[in-house]
């Protein structure tokens, strides 16, 4: 039997259930190995928090790197998030290439951007570095605004199909992967997810919660990545992950204050169940 493993490369937040506290249990659920490689260590994450600590792991990357290499350490696939600078994000592609197993497969989630604007700490150095790593990616999982910064496209909050089928194209410039974009909304009520690959567009739709909680693009990214590491379809593993974040959301609502992450743990045997189906 083959022994297959993942490594994903994103920060430690303490507190706040996104990157690896989310990528790890949810990985491991999905039956899958996984090494991890932090991209730096905060207090909690930056999105709502005050006075968080940051401690950047940058310089440690090519020392890992060293030591993975003298030991012949290799992965079946990669899944990068939230890196910690502009500089890191050379090392991180000579750990891609260097310790790929055949075959291997990288999933990247450009998490820097929500909701118009960038994440607390980014700009357009990072974002450059960010788009040159989407060369790599063989599944690219930007939100909306992830997908403008990466296109130097206008934001909308409102849009069409025609302005989906345009950042599409306009990504597929930068990436040759499939691309999964999340968080297409054409009606109030609704949202969904659009694969793009090899040209074809497909969509898929489900309900929108009105109450969207923090860290959902991690827990989709690494829902996403588990399904497709047990042989499903980008299509399904997009579906599955778009039901399982669904779930969550639904599972957050019943804590009354619950606003920095999302509910993900108690939840976690539907994702089994859905990988079953
Ligand atoms: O969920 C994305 C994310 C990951 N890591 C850190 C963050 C954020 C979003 O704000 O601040 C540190």
């Amino acid at each position: 039997m083959e022994d297959k493993k993942i490594l994903t490369i994103q920060d430690i937040s303490c507190v706040g259930q996104c990157s690896l506290t989310v990528a790890l249990p949810i990985l491991s659920a999905c039956g899958i190995e996984t090494a991890i490689l932090p991209s730096a260590v905060l207090s909690t994450h930056t999105g709502g928090f005050k006075g968080f600590t940051f401690r950047d792991l940058t310089e440690d990357m090519p020392l890992i790197e060293n030591h993975w290499n003298k030991e012949g350490l290799t992965f079946n696939a990669f899944y990068t998030g939230y890196l910690g600078s502009a500089k890191q994000i050379d090392y991180v592609k000579s750990i891609i290439s260097s310790c790929a197993a055949a075959g291997s497969f990288t999933v990247i989630d450009p998490a820097m951007a929500d909701n118009g604007t960038l994440y607390y700490g980014f700009d357009e150095a990072f974002v450059k570095e960010m788009r040159s790593l989407c060369k790599k990616a063989d599944y690219l999982l930007p939100n909306i605004t992830e997908a403008c910064f990466l296109c130097g496209a206008e934001y909308r909050e409102t849009y069409s199909e025609e302005y989906i089928r345009s950042l599409l194209k306009k990504l597929s410039e930068i990436s040759s992967g499939t691309i999964i974009l999340t968080g297409v909304s054409y009606k109030s009520d609704r949202t969904g997810v659009v694969v793009y690959e090899n040209g074809e567009y497909k969509y898929y739709e489900h309900k929108k919660i009105a109450k969207g909680c923090h860290g959902t693009g991690d827990v989709y990214a690494s829902a996403f990545t588990g399904a497709l590491l047990n042989g499903k379809s980008a299509f399904d593993s997009a579906r599955i992950a778009a039901d399982y974040v669904v779930l969550c959301i639904e599972n957050t609502q019943k804590y009354d204050n619950h606003w920095y992450g999302v509910k993900f743990e108690e939840v976690l045997y539907g994702l089994i169940e859905m990988l079953k189906a």
